[in-house]
C-alpha cells in the first residue's frame, strides 16, 4: 500500500516548493513518487522537480477533472503498480478543484493500491486580501476540502496578513489544525496525518475550453520545428506555454528581465542559456532563480495570467533574446 497525500493550494501558493522540502527530507531507504498536475499545457513544475530523488511523472494541460479521464488514471496506474513506492505525493494545479481528484483516489479501484493520508492546503495568507482570489472557488473548496492548512511564506506577510489569516482561522472550524511556516518547511511527519474531512464538496467550476487542449502532444517538438507555443484557458485564467528545441540558447539578462517584467501572476521557466541551466519561478514578486551546470533537452517556458494579455508581444521579446 503506498501511503498517498494530496499537496493542494492555489496558484503559486508553494506546493512544489513543499513537495521539495519533503523530498529534501526523505528517508533514503524509502522510495517516493510524485505526480503532478498543471495547469499550462507545457510543463514546468516536473523539471523544476527533477533529480530531487523521486519517481516523476507529470500531467500538463488543465485540472485534474478534465485529465480525469485517460492520462491522469493511466499516470496514477504506472506510479503505483510499476513504481510501487512507499509514498506518493500529489501536486494538483493550484487552479483546479479538489473534488475529483479525491473521489478518484477514494474510488473502490485503488483501495487495494493506496492509503490516502491527510491532504494539505498551501494557503498563502496575502491571497487573502485579494478579492479575486477569496471569490474563486477552486481557492475556496481546495481550503475547504484540506485536512491541514499550511500558511506559506509567512516571512512575506504584514501585519494585516496575519491579522486576515487570523480572521479566516476564526471562520474555521476550531479543530482545523494550522501550521506556519516559510519556504513549505513542513514537519514531514505531518503526510502520516490520517484523512479526516468527510466535507461533500460541490462538484466546482468547469467552464473548460476542452475544445483547444492540445494535451500531451504538447509535450513534445515534431520534426525540425525550432519552437511551439501552446495555450490554455479556464476559471478566469489563460496560459501561453513556450517549448524550444535543445539548441536554442538565451541570453541571460535578457531572459531575467523578460520574466521580471511579464505582466502575469505567474512566471515559470527552465531554459538554456550559456552557463548552463537557468530555472526561474516567479509568483507575483516573489521570485526564486537558480542556475545550474549541464544543459536541458528542451526550453519550456509557461506565463499565467487572469487579465487580457498580449501573448504576441511577450512572445516576440521571447524570440529576440534567443541566442541561438
Ligand atoms: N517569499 C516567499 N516565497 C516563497 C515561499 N515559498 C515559496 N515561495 C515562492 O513562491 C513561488 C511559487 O512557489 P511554488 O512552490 O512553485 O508554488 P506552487 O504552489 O507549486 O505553484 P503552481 O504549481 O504554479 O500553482 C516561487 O517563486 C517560490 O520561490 C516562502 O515561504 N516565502
Ligand atoms: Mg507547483
Amino acid at each position: 500500500m503506498t501511503k498517498t497525500n494530496l499537496i493542494t493550494g492555489f496558484l503559486g501558493s508553494g506546493k512544489t516548493t513543499t513537495v521539495l522540502h519533503l523530498l529534501a527530507n526523505k528517508p533514503q531507504n524509502e522510495k517516493w513518487a510524485v505526480l503532478v498536475n498543471e495547469f499550462g499545457e507545457i510543463g514546468i513544475d516536473g523539471a523544476l522537480l527533477a533529480d530531487s530523488g523521486a519517481v516523476l511523472k507529470e500531467i500538463p494541460g488543465g485540472c485534474m477533472c478534465c485529465v480525469n479521464g485517460l492520462p491522469m488514471q493511466i499516470g496514477l496506474n504506472m506510479l503505483l503498480k510499476q513504481a510501487k513506492p512507499d509514498r506518493l505525493l500529489i501536486e494538483p494545479t493550484g487552479l483546479g478543484h479538489p473534488k475529483q481528484i479525491l473521489s478518484l483516489l477514494t474510488s473502490d479501484v485503488y483501495q487495494s493500491w493506496l492509503t490516502l493520508n491527510a491532504t494539505l492546503c498551501l494557503l498563502d495568507a496575502r491571497q487573502l486580501a485579494d478579492p479575486r482570489v477569496v471569490a474563486n472557488e477552486n481557492f475556496r473548496d481546495q481550503l475547504a476540502a484540506a485536512d491541514i492548512i499550511i500558511a506559506n511564506k509567512t516571512d512575506a506577510y504584514t501585519d494585516s496578513d496575519n491579522l486576515a489569516l487570523a480572521d479566516w482561522m476564526g471562520t474555521q472550524d476550531p479543530a482545523l489544525r494550522v501550521e506556519s511556516v516559510s519556504q513549505g518547511k513542513i514537519n514531514p511527519n505531518l503526510l502520516n496525518e490520517p484523512r479526516r474531512n468527510q466535507r461533500e464538496l460541490p462538484d466546482g467550476q468547469h467552464h473548460h475550453a476542452h475544445q483547444s487542449k492540445q494535451g500531451l502532444a504538447a509535450l513534445s517538438l515534431p520534426g525540425h520545428q525550432r519552437w511551439r507555443r501552446a495555450l490554455n484557458e479556464a476559471g478566469g485564467y489563460a496560459s501561453c506555454g513556450w517549448i524550444f528545441d535543445g539548441d536554442t540558447i538565451f541570453d541571460t539578462a535578457g531572459f531575467l528581465d523578460w520574466a521580471r517584467q511579464a505582466p502575469a501572476e505567474r512566471v515559470k521557466a527552465v531554459v538554456r542559456i550559456e552557463e548552463g541551466i537557468l530555472k526561474v519561478n516567479r509568483q507575483g514578486q516573489d521570485l526564486k532563480i537558480e542556475t545550474l551546470p549541464g544543459a536541458p533537452l528542451d526550453s519550456r517556458v509557461e506565463i499565467i495570467s487572469r487579465d487580457k494579455t498580449d501573448w504576441n508581444a511577450l512572445q516576440s521579446i521571447l524570440l529576440k533574446i534567443r541566442l541561438t
